[in-house]
């Protein structure tokens, strides 16, 4: 698939995480640099996603929104970078990625904003306390390195940029698990290039 990639993004917000697993991918790619409110609401913005909201790829004839799905994308548009396991063994690989995508960023969310739901209302909403999902997360992490295969994935990319961005910002409990995954993903030159290119977009940054 030789089509141009055209990233739709915002130096701060979940387009640094597309923005990673893309440099993991070692792709060229075309930055569109969007903003809050103005173009990210534009008519010809709503048409590549119509929520306009960041990050999207466009891949060809592809459109792709939702970060989860766009490091999933990624890692089946472009194999050489072997960032997916083997489709028989791909359990582990979903597993992670939709309960990062799901329950994991509902119940980060509910704590940033000072959401407390009742039990009745978590059992309906299909999150649980993010004590608990971080518990979770620290017991399948703790003896492994790689949260899906015993290589680096994408959902490496997605459920740690969670993780990350959840110790930074006091969302997750600081489990020493959860920290140490977190270092060896962020030490990644995939990572570091991906945050340089968004912090150099950030303006008097
Ligand atoms: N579920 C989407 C969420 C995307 C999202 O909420 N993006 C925010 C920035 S992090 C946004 O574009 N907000 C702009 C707006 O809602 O106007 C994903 O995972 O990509």
């Amino acid at each position: 698939m030789n089509h141009q990639l055209i990233f739709y993004t915002h130096p701060r917000s979940r387009g640094r995480t597309a923005r990673w697993m893309l440099e993991e991918c070692q792709l060229s790619y075309q930055t569109e640099l969007m903003e809050y409110g103005t173009t990210m609401k534009s008519a010809d913005y709503l048409r590549i996603n119509p929520l306009g909201k960041v990050p999207a790829l466009q891949h060809g004839e592809q459109i792709i929104t939702e970060t989860a799905a766009i490091c999933a994308y990624l890692a089946d548009a472009f194999p050489a970078a072997k960032l997916a396991p083997p489709t028989s063994q791909r359990g582990d690989y979903y597993r992670w990625l939709f309960f990062a995508a799901a329950p994991l960023e509902q119940a980060i969310t509910h704590k940033a904003l000072g959401v407390t739901l009742s039990d009745e209302q978590r059992g309906f909403v299909g999150t649980a306390d993010v004590a608990q999902l971080a518990d979770i997360l620290a017991g399948h992490l703790a003896t492994r390195e790689y949260i899906a295969s015993d290589q680096f994935t994408a959902a490496d990319v997605y459920v740690g940029s969670q993780i990350g961005f959840g110790l930074q910002f006091d969302t997750l409990p600081k489990l020493q698990v959860l920290q140490d995954y977190w270092d060896r993903l962020s030490a990644r030159p995939a990572l570091v290039r991906a945050a340089e290119l968004d912090d150099a977009l950030i303006p008097n940054n």
